[in-house]
């Protein structure tokens, strides 16, 4: 079995061509506790050695970027941090085999799996293993250092870790957030509450969701056609930087075809919500300030959809308060 220090992975990291990350390492047992009701779904979630038999660590990494805020038009819509940026799933994806790369290379060959948020597993709570923050009251994990804005990625692997014994990693017991709850007044719907998302009312979850947006969902959606990052914006702990370039046009995205949003938006993080998911949002977003007059242009876009033809129906049945 091969393994490696903590040292090494610090040297490592350093020589990449990309900015120093915070990182952390987790060591995984070799038996891992299962409910005796645990289903497939169950251990795609939650057991490691379901995704790497013979795991043994994580090398854990936040990959921090920068909040922005923008002013919105009555046309057009905010993108989450996350989407104004390159996709993280690629970028942080292309740092972790990099940095394999070059572990290979140092110690030899090992089995390695690398996960970025969509690929099972629950990063927060690998990256609270690996004494990189807490949970905060937004439900994030709060670096002491890069506060909430930063991804999680890791590299699970065969690999051995070996610390010095008064270095292991340990669970922060520090809490920022101590007696502020600035998070929870700003979210607009109130969907956080102990330290987790309420995920019916929360616009990130409800603009990303499946299927038509009903009309109790559209009344808690705001100015955000993809993402939301309010409660990112409030906390003391992160820096807001203002852009100008930070919303898309909703009659243009309305107007976008599928070669067109391939070349401009399918490399972005919000790509993978589809062309129809995209433009049933900036519907919805549209009908909500200007009316249902304002989709008139695109009825012939809207005919040849399904998922777009629901939604439509459903904006027909809603009496707007006209901007
Ligand atoms: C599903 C999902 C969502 C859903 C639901 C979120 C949720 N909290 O359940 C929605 C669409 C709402 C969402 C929104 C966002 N998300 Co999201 N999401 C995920 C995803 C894919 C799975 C999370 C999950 O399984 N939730 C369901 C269960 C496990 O939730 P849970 O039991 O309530 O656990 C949550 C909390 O309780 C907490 N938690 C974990 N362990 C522990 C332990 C203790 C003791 C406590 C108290 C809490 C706690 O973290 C968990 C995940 O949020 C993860 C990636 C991943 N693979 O883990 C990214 C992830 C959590 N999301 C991320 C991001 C960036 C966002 C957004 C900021 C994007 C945006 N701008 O819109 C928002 C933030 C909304 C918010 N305030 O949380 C990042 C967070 C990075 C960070 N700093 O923590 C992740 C880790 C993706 C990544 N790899 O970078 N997300
Ligand atoms: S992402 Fe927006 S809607 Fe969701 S919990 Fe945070 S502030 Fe509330
Ligand atoms: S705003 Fe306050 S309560 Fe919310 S995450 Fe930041 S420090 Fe914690």
């Amino acid at each position: 079995m091969k393994t490696i220090s903590e040292q090494l992975i610090k040297n490592l990291m350093s020589a990449l061509p990309k900015p120093a990350v915070p990182f952390g390492l987790v060591k995984i047992d070799d038996h891992i506790e299962r409910p005796h009701d645990a289903d497939e779904a169950w251990d795609f979630k939650h057991n490691p050695h379901y995704h790497l038999a013979a795991a043994k660590s994580a090398i854990v990494v936040l990959y921090p970027y920068q909040l922005v805020n923008c002013a919105v038009t009555s046309h057009s819509a905010k993108l989450a941090s996350i989407g104004y940026h390159a996709d993280y799933h690629l970028v942080l994806y292309q740092y972790l085999e990099t940095l394999a790369a070059a572990i290979k290379s140092s110690v030899g060959h090992f089995d390695y799996k690398i996960f970025v948020d969509k690929h099972g597993l629950d990063d927060v709570k690998f990256a609270l293993e690996a004494g990189l923050g807490h949970v905060a009251k937004n439900s994030l994990l709060l670096n002491d250092q890069f506060g909430t804005a930063h991804n999680i990625g890791y590299i699970l692997s065969t690999l051995k870790i070996v610390t010095e014994p008064n270095n292991l990693p340990i669970i922060s017991l520090d809490d920022y957030c101590l007696n502020c709850n600035r998070c929870e007044v700003a979210c607009p719907n109130g969907a956080l509450r102990d330290r987790t998302v309420l995920t019916t009312r929360c616009r990130s979850s409800i603009n990303q969701k499946k299927g038509v947006i009903t009309a109790a969902e559209i009344d808690l959606l705001g100015d955000w056609i993809y993402g939301c990052d309010i409660c990112q914006y409030a906390c003391p702990h992160n820096a807001v930087k203002l852009v100008d370039d930070g919303v898309v046009d909703l009659n243009e995205i309305m107007l976008l075809t599928k070669s067109t949003f391939k070349h401009y938006h399918m490399s972005k993080s919000y790509g993978y919500l589809g062309l129809t998911r995209l433009k049933r949002n900036a519907m919805v977003l549209l009908a909500k300030r200007l009316g249902i007059a304002a989709l008139e242009p695109y009825r012939a876009i809207i005919a040849r959809s399904p998922l777009l033809t629901e939604q439509y129906n459903v904006l027909k049945g809603i009496k707007f308060g006209v901007l």
